[in-house]
């Protein structure tokens, strides 16, 4: 299976209906936990384990140590919404109805998530895990849009693009804090909320003793930049020549990278770590106007070039992953669906676009090789060389871009037509 180029509309219909019918095969016992963290326009420099040199970034960094660097890793577009919809439907993001971010006024909303296609956590679900989403869920602000109705269990977060403060949670002045379906007014900076859920969550799993899958997408860093006074101060001192607004970011990123390690340390803690697959991941690159950094690579966020669609990325799995090992495997965010299912030993439906990735981090696979979609090195490598293609719809401008290892061409058409219902 390679990749190819976005087909007709009429394609993508097929694709996605495809992907809402197809069985699943129920999962074998041994079952990994599936831990996915994704942080908010991390640009590909911005974290020490990537070269940052103003950062640090530790607990990010020893999940990057323990586990397998991808150098190529791609986010499925350079805005929030496609690549959490290609995350949880293993398509291109046009495929199932989210070209661009969903918002919360209709006259500036760019996607509508296909009630038909099947999301990963559903898959997850019918095999006997138990799924969460905690953090940002921008796919959709109402019921049925909002998670619990597509297939999580628990829904812990706020469904909307971005948080206008940190503290306050509000969005247009928007209390949009959810557990599940009510409405919640939790006090705090948002990404010690989502460590505090995502931990208070491990817990409650390592009592239940069920498999689960737990998406932790945290909000950070995106805009608003506003870390704590404390870790403010703190970058401050230690980087004299640092720009204000390049410390705020760092601070923030600094912030977060803690949270992380509090929730590894909880894996730990509760003797799940070394049972469970973690992806750590990027929705898309950081934006350059407050500060990001996107290493040596071209642009930021609202631009389609490789600094803000190439986002740092690594799975860690004790005992099945080389520790420290490192990849130039062209790999895209959709790929994370079927990578997690087959982990899972599930069959994940047919008709999706991404490829499972195990293949290139694993010596075995969970299923037996006729029933495995993903790639073997045959076939990766035959992915490698071929296209694919991602779009943006910042500033009303539809770009596409298409990759391979050695060349990439960009176009952008300036069209409003495509404009979604909400
Ligand atoms: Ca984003």
């Amino acid at each position: 299976m390679s990749r190819t180029l976005c087909p007709s509309f009429s394609l993508a219909l097929s694709v996605a209906s495809a992907g809402a019918d197809a069985g699943v095969a129920t999962a074998p016992t041994g079952r990994p936990n599936l831990l996915v963290i994704l942080v908010d326009d991390r640009g590909y420099g911005d974290l020490s384990s990537y070269g940052a040199t103003d950062l640090q970034t530790p607990n990010i960094d020893v999940l990057v140590a323990n586990g397998m660097r991808f150098d190529r890793f791609y986010a499925n577009c350079p805005v929030c919404s496609p690549t959490r919809a290609a995350l949880l439907t293993g398509c291109y993001p046009d495929y199932v109805g989210v070209p661009g971010a969903i918002r919360t006024h209709s006259d500036n909303n760019w996607g509508y998530l296909d009630p038909n296609v099947t999301l990963l956590p559903a898959v997850l679900k019918r095999a006997g895990y138990h799924t969460a989403i905690i953090g940002k869920w921008h796919l959709g602000l109402q019921p049925p849009k909002i998670p619990t109705r597509p297939g999580f269990d628990l829904f812990r977060g706020f469904p909307a693009d971005r948080m206008d403060n940190y503290y306050t949670h509000r969005r247009h002045g928007i209390n949009y804090m959810r557990p599940n379906e009510c409405q919640a007014d939790p006090k705090g900076h948002a990404t010690e909320l989502f460590t505090q859920w995502a931990y208070e969550y491990i817990e409650e799993r390592a009592r239940d003793g069920r498999p689960f899958f737990l998406y932790l997408a945290y909000s950070g860093s995106h805009t608003a930049i506003q870390p704590p006074k404390q870790r403010l101060e703190k970058v401050l001192k230690r980087e004299k020549n640092i720009e204000p607004k390049r410390a705020k970011l760092v601070a923030l990123i600094e912030h977060l990278d803690h949270g992380v390690g509090q929730v590894v340390v909880t894996l730990k803690r509760t003797d799940l770590y070394n049972r469970t697959l973690t992806i750590f991941t990027s929705d898309n690159g950081g934006q350059l106007a407050i500060g990001a950094n996107s290493g040596s690579l071209r642009a930021g966020k609202g631009d389609i070039y490789a600094g803000v669609t190439r986002v740092p990325a690594c799975p860690v799995w004790p005992g099945h992953i080389q520790p420290g090992s490192r990849t130039d495997y062209i790999a895209l965010t959709m790929d994370i669906y079927p990578t997690v299912a087959e982990a899972a030993g599930i069959r994940p439906p047919g008709g999706i676009n991404g490829l499972c990735c195990r293949s290139c981090f694993m010596a075995t696979c969970p299923l037996k090789n006729d029933s495995c979609s993903g790639t073997g090195a045959k076939e990766a490598d035959a992915a490698k060389g071929s296209l694919f293609a991602q779009h943006g719809s910042e500033s009303g401008n539809w770009f596409t871009t298409a990759r391979s290892h050695r060349w990439s061409f960009t176009t952008a058409e300036a069209t409003h037509s495509n404009r979604l219902a909400p």
